[in-house]
């Protein structure tokens, strides 16, 4: 007998999980503080975004933020909120694994705010130990410094994972949704005065405020006249690119094809590295292609 792998240590979903089920009760947590819906996003998006091309590393599958060093990130910070949150649904679900449900909530958060449906599918595997956490630093910092330097970050990290200038454009604009909190990342305050409805007023806002500033000793970062409502250096880049403000005009003008993209790209962005995913698509490809 072949000693057993990792693979095989790691746990998979069992087959009788119910989908609708879980679902439901993801909608109950949020019901219950409707803030935890845009944490959830963000979870999802941290454990996705770590995904690296071309070493086919990183992504939600194995829900390694779980583990130490990943959760203890300085971009991760917070985020034991929604994993908090969703930690009874997975006493109640044991059978689906903290993988498929962190990238299921980011779903089901997008759609119980007002967005679009995102197609999601299971079949993530949980890691049993840390040792497969991507290193720190997958993940954008909000500023660079200059306007050249931020934009071609954003740019580095969205091109590791395998997006383009439009995907990125469409992803961002999950900041119409949520708040930075000060004990956090540093930031303090809402990007819209909508905060739990997902829409296109990021796009919006970005375009037709007037953003300047704020003057106090945090870090640089951007509010409108009232001081309400914020902008970080990386969400005003996208209006001081010329190639992704194309797209800011586009999704400002135009909430379904702002809805479509986004349902797109976060699809993909929550399948990026899953092996299970992985091999079916080698499979259909066959030999040749
Ligand atoms: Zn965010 N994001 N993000 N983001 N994000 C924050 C909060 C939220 C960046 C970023 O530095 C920050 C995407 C892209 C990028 C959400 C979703 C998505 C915060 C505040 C920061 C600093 C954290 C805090 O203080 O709690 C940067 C630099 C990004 C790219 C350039 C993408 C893509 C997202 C989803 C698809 C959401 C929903 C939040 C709000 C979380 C909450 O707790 O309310």
């Amino acid at each position: 007998s072949s000693p057993v792998s990792c693979k095989e240590a790691e746990t998979t979903s069992k087959g009788s999980v119910n989908y609708d089920k879980v679902r439901e009760a993801i909608v109950k947590v949020i019901e219950v503080d409707d803030n935890i819906a845009p944490a959830m996003l963000r979870l999802a998006w941290h454990s996705s975004g770590s995904y690296d091309k071309k070493t086919n590393t990183g992504g939600s599958d194995g829900a390694t933020m779980r583990f130490s060093p990943e959760k203890d990130y300085a971009a991760n910070a917070g985020l034991f909120r929604a994993r908090d949150a969703l930690e009874p649904v997975k006493k109640q679900f044991p059978e689906i694994t903290y993988a498929d449900l962190w990238t299921l909530a980011g779903a089901v958060a997008v759609e119980e705010m007002g967005g679009p449906k995102v197609a999601w599918r299971p079949g993530r595997r949980d890691a049993v130990s840390g040792q497969e956490c991507p290193p720190d630093g997958r993940l954008p910092d909000a500023d660079k410094g200059t306007l050249s330097g931020t934009v071609q970050h954003i740019r580095d990290i969205f091109y590791r994972m395998g997006f383009n200038d439009q995907e990125i454009v469409a992803l961002v604009g999950a900041h119409a949704v949520g708040h930075t909190h000060k004990q956090f990342s540093g930031y303090d305050g809402p990007w819209t005065r909508a905060p739990t409805t997902f829409s296109n007023e990021l796009f919006r806002e970005l375009l037709e405020n007037k953003w300047t500033l704020r003057k106090w000793n945090g870090p640089d970062m951007f509010e409108d006249p009232t001081g309400e409502i914020i902008m970080l250096p990386t969400d005003m880049a996208l209006t001081w690119d010329k190639e992704f403000r194309k797209y800011v005009e586009t999704y400002a003008a135009d909430q379904d094809r702002f809805f479509e993209d986004f349902a797109k790209a976060f699809q993909k962005l929550e399948e990026l590295g899953v092996k299970a995913f992985q091999e079916e698509a080698k499979k259909k490809r066959g030999w040749f292609s």
